[in-house]
């Protein structure tokens, strides 16, 4: 399987990210990129190229102007509060809740990042504009490859894009390369495009980009939002709205879930994406299902991996993956490998 990888993802290495009154080390590290990189090449299992450029226009089918302009220009902006901000990451501190207006945009920019955000969790750093524009690259390179034929290509991205929704960041997210990804297969000519989240963590991004929408489905496995991050959104009564109603289902599945389990409702949301007859698919790829992940509950093994990619190639769509989390960095390359390997094996 192809591989598009892009070495800016190195411009984004946020310092801290807020949890329960502290400031802790970023979960969401540069090295698990890298490492997923050395276990590929290790195993060879196939070409690992550089993205093509795209400029703004594939991003903007997805994100609105206005907050594709806020990300490149806020980092600048940071500084230009206090020049000894160039030392510290942008986290924001405000946010509107129900009732401010989010109409008008504040000059004040500690009160715009939080207007374009939903967590403290997420820190936006001098190259996180570049990080994120370099991973969207690597997605809307393996969609090009998928489109000309190609069975399946791997954008190994980072920072993560599940999270983020039509004009904000969180979650550790800040540009949605699933959803920038099946919009691309979409203006492609793919006419119906089905998006799979197997990231512990709802996809409330993607979901959301896509719930009144009839031509691209969204299904996700996670941690029950009851207890997990997001929180708000993943609940199963969520089933898409207007003319995407039905186009959306969600799994909610209990911490300690382990394989036997989680295989089920892998099972069912191939089962509905067969019914949605979807040309191409887009595997939103988080890794934090491991039994071993720092910050999720669930307990899948690592030759569990091989078995999800197998039920992957059995489906027999063509394929666009694209990397979301997964914090369990010793083990994560060999994780990720499994799985690709167990697909193409089975392909
Ligand atoms: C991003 B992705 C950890 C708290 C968790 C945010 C989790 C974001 C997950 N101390 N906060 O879906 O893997
Ligand atoms: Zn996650």
């Amino acid at each position: 399987m192809i591989t598009f990888y892009n070495a800016s993802h190195l411009r984004h290495q946020g310092r801290l990210e807020m949890f329960r009154g502290e400031l802790l080390p970023c979960f969401e590290r540069a090295d698990r990129v890298e490492t997923v990189l050395a276990e590929l090449r290790a195993r060879r299992l196939g070409p690992i190229e550089a993205p093509e450029p795209f400029d703004d226009a594939p991003l903007a089918r997805v994100h609105t102007q206005r907050y594709l302009d806020f990300l490149r220009t806020a980092w600048q902006e940071w500084i230009a509060l206090d020049p000894a901000n160039a030392g510290k990451d942008a986290l924001p501190s405000f946010w509107p809740i129900r009732g401010f207006r989010s109409d008008r945009l504040p000059d004040n920019f500690a009160a715009r990042l939080g207007l374009f955000s939903f967590d403290a969790g997420t820190p936006l750093t001098a190259g996180s504009w570049a990080a994120a524009r370099g991973g969207a690259c690597c997605a809307l390179s393996a969609v090009r490859r998928v489109l000309a034929g190609e069975r399946a290509a791997f954008a190994l991205t980072r920072p993560p894009g599940h999270h983020a929704g039509v004009d904000f960041f969180g979650g550790y997210c800040f540009l949605n390369n699933a959803a920038i990804a099946a919009q691309a297969l979409r203006d492609g000519g793919a006419a119906r495009v089905a998006v799979l989240d197997i990231d512990y963590h709802h996809g409330n991004g993607t979901q959301a980009i896509f719930y009144e929408r009839p031509d691209v489905f969204f299904a996700s496995i996670h941690g029950d939002p009851r207890t997990e991050y997001p929180f708000y959104l993943g609940h199963a009564d969520e089933r898409g709205a207007g003319a995407g109603l039905g186009c959306n289902l969600n799994l909610p599945l209990p911490r300690g879930t382990a394989y036997p389990e989680w295989q089920q409702a892998l099972a069912q949301a191939l089962q509905a994406i067969n019914g949605f007859c979807a040309d191409a698919l887009v595997l939103s790829l988080g890794m934090d299902t491991f039994e071993h992940d720092p910050i999720s509950g669930f307990r899948l093994k690592r030759d569990d991996y091989y078995r999800i990619g197998e039920t992957l190639a059995a489906q027999g769509l063509p394929i666009v993956i694209t990397f979301e989390g997964g914090y369990a960095v010793d083990e994560l390359g060999i994780n990720t490998a499994n799985l690709l390997q167990g697909f193409e094996q089975a392909a």
